[in-house]
């Protein structure tokens, strides 16, 4: 007997929706309830409490009371701290969390105080930190402070330097920041589940002396990656290459918030990943400098100017530009990468016409569409408006309208925008970028027969 799914992969994109739509299940159970150290409604980046933060010697970048620029994490937050005899002191909840990739998206994942990723721990060189760690769990977790120099028994390795944290249990990390740089942190206990439910936070810690060369705006994200299948709201942690979603910070676009930027500011771009996969990061309009890791920010003469920086898995990249105006796209060079959830496996439609079959086919899937002759494009036009719908709780597989047109993105994409007359606190969204005159592209013939005007000789 010739099964739906059997049916539709015969065929072609007019699959996308039909045959997910087949998958689903589970459910949404309810939110969890947590009362500790919940992301303020406020994300300035600002982690200082009053009674902490004292200025460093030689510090060259004191703003707003801190002795340093504070990261902005993208779609994130920093964990505040309480100083307590000379010690900052930090308490993360492990805890299973809902959720929401993009609007029309939602998950049962794990993190920290009620977001994945963990709010950013932000500390300066030389400052002695302790770090609680609350099991809210099911099972057993550890924090591994990844690439963090610190004394091997505070290093988070469940079974090697550590017995695991057990459900219900808080245990303390105790050591000195004698590094700078951008780091991570995450679960070294049931790794591969923990780290596919969402569980990694970025760990900024600042030179103690200050930055020869300072930054105006400072931002952070991890990348990762989720099997969310369609149709489902738990990721699916066997998976290890066939993902759904690709996400900055747990979010895809249209949900990653933009990066913004007044003209001439220098920027610094901090990226993580703790996904499966390398991404190389692209970025247009500028070459940016790749200026550092999780081993610092480097010397001057290692900076070397790019345009696409592969940041691999376990690895942290400083990218820094001095910006200049324009609405610039930021994203994965991976093209899967910058798509949502799409099935796998689905055979090649382009150049197929499928007109013939699409009646048939409707008799056995009413509703069926044919697409992809003459490219996927069409795919956002059919979902955005309705004229396919997908199963529930997905994304339709590229989404996102920009002042021209569809986007046709997902995934790991966001833009830059930077404008001339910004504050230097302002991280609002100014909205699109207004060209001058002679500064874009434009149409000079619509006439398809254009091209033969110059053969090939
Ligand atoms: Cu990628």
């Amino acid at each position: 007997m010739t099964t739906r799914r059997d049916a539709l992969s015969l065929l072609g994109l007019g699959t996308l929706a039909g045959a997910t739509a087949g998958l689903t299940r589970s459910a949404s159970g309810q939110t969890t309830a947590h009362d500790h150290g919940t992301p303020p409604a406020n994300r300035t980046g600002e982690s200082a409490t009053e009674d902490s933060a004292p200025t460093p010697p030689g510090s060259t970048a004191e703003v707003g009371g801190l002795p340093y620029r504070p990261v902005r994490t993208l779609n994130g937050w920093t964990l505040p701290y309480r100083l307590r005899d000379g010690v900052k002191e930090f308490h993360l909840v492990a805890e299973e969390i809902d959720h929401e990739f993009s609007p029309g998206s939602r998950a049962r994942c794990w993190g920290y105080n009620g977001t994945t990723p963990g709010p950013t721990i932000e500390a300066v060189e030389g400052d002695r930190v302790r770090i609680l760690v609350t099991n809210r769990l099911g099972e057993p977790t550890t924090i591994h402070w990844h690439g963090i120099l610190l004394p091997n028994g505070m290093d988070g390795v469940g079974g090697l330097t550590q017995p695991q944290i057990q459900p219900g249990e808080t245990w303390a990390y105790e050591f000195d920041l004698v590094q700078h740089g951008t780091h991570m942190y995450h679960p070294h206990a049931d790794e591969m589940v923990q780290m596919a439910y969402g569980m990694m936070g970025m760990f900024v810690i600042h030179p103690r002396a200050g930055e020869a060369v300072p930054v105006d705006r400072d931002y952070c994200f991890l990348l990762h990656n989720w099997a969310l299948h369609p149709g489902t709201y738990r990721p699916d942690p066997s998976v290890m290459q066939e993902f759904e979603l690709w996400t900055f910070n747990s979010k895809v676009f249209p949900a990653i918030e933009p990066l913004v930027a007044r003209t001439g500011e220098r920027v610094r771009i901090r990226v993580g990943n703790l996904s499966m996969w390398n991404h190389p990061i692209h970025l247009h309009g500028v070459q940016f400098q790749v200026t550092g890791s999780d081993g610092g920010r480097w010397p001057r003469a290692l900076w070397r100017p790019e345009t696409t920086e592969i940041v691999g898995v376990g690895q942290t990249r400083d990218l820094e530009f001095v910006a200049v105006p324009g609405d610039w796209a930021l994203h994965c060079h991976m093209a899967h990468h910058v798509m949502n959830a799409m099935g796998h496996g689905i055979p090649n439609p382009t150049g197929v016409d499928q007109s013939g079959v699409e009646q048939e086919i409707r008799r056995i899937l009413p509703g069926y569409m044919a697409m992809g002759r003459h490219g996927m494009a069409e795919h956002q036009y059919h979902t955005d408006s309705g004229h396919m719908r997908g199963p529930e709780n997905t994304l339709p597989m590229m989404t996102g309208r920009g002042p021209f047109g569809n986007l046709e993105m997902g995934g790991m994409f966001t833009v830059i925008k930077v404008r001339d007359d910004l504050a230097p606190a302002d991280f609002r969204d100014p909205g699109w970028f207004e060209h001058p005159a002679a500064g874009q592209a434009r149409r000079v013939s619509s006439d398809p027969g254009l091209g033969r005007q110059a053969p090939r000789r």
